[in-house]
């Protein structure tokens, strides 16, 4: 696993050389290594094949990331919380995708800016690694069960931004050490989903225990994209002929 070489920011931008195409497996080893070193936040940099990679540096974090939407659920993830680590396993592992993931960030100060500066790197590469969406299902939404727990997922590839959630957790519960506060299983969602410019809309219908709740959530926004990036026609489907967000 070329975790070193696709996160190090001291690793020169590599130009995409390798032979994979849309929505083909990539040969073992070579296209991975093709994704490192991209670097600035709005670059548009799209490599052949269904892969972003994002790298976000601020005072607070710094981000780097890298998706491959074809992959087989390869994971790696490192953000200093150890409970986010076992959520964004879930969205590599559900999703279908390979991923990386490698944050640090002021986790003296708390969670809050790590988990959010990976939701908008992580929707940032998806975006780019689902380029013009041609062919694909655009949309998905499902029912999530974690014993108690029962989470809805809808969510369209629109190209428009659009949140709903309404996941009540407990907030006074951290979880794991260093904690993840509870309050920013929503707001990931929200950073996530607004820069990959999709829209989504994910519902408690049942549950009480927190780490459930959160869980059959990621569980579900995995299953939810995975099904919506599933190529399975040819053109753009939209009547307006394109799914790209506006340009900034
Ligand atoms: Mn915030």
């Amino acid at each position: 696993m070329p975790l070193q070489r696709l996160c190090d920011p001291t690793i020169a931008p590599s130009r995409r050389s390798e032979s994979a195409h849309h929505g083909s497996k990539p040969e073992s080893g070579s296209t991975r290594a093709g994704l490192g070193g991209q670097t600035g936040p709005m670059t548009s940099d799209r490599p052949e094949g269904r892969t972003g990679t994002r790298r976000r540096t601020t005072a607070e974090t710094d981000i780097a990331i890298a998706i491959d939407l074809d992959g087989a659920g390869t994971v790696e993830v490192s953000t200093g919380l150890p409970f986010f680590d076992h959520m964004l396993d879930q969205i590599g592992r559900h999703g279908g995708f390979d991923l990386e993931v490698k944050a640090t960030g002021d986790l003296h100060v708390d969670s809050h800016h790590t988990v959010e500066d990976v939701g908008i790197a992580l929707g940032e590469a998806f975006r780019d690694a689902l380029g013009d969406k041609a062919g694909v299902r655009r949309f998905a939404s499902g029912l999530y069960p974690l014993d108690e727990a029962l989470i809805e997922v809808a969510l369209d590839l629109s190209g428009r931004p659009f949140v709903v959630v309404d996941l009540p957790v407990n907030e006074a519960l951290p979880l794991g050490n260093p904690p993840f506060n509870p309050q920013m299983a929503e707001h990931f969602l929200v950073s996530f989903a607004t820069s990959a410019a999709i829209t989504l809309h994910v519902t408690k219908r049942a549950g009480t225990n927190t780490h459930h709740l959160i869980e059959a959530t990621f569980k579900g926004l995995a299953r939810t994209l995975r099904d919506a990036v599933r190529v399975d026609g040819e053109g753009v489907p939209s009547t307006k002929g394109t799914l790209s967000p506006p340009t900034r």
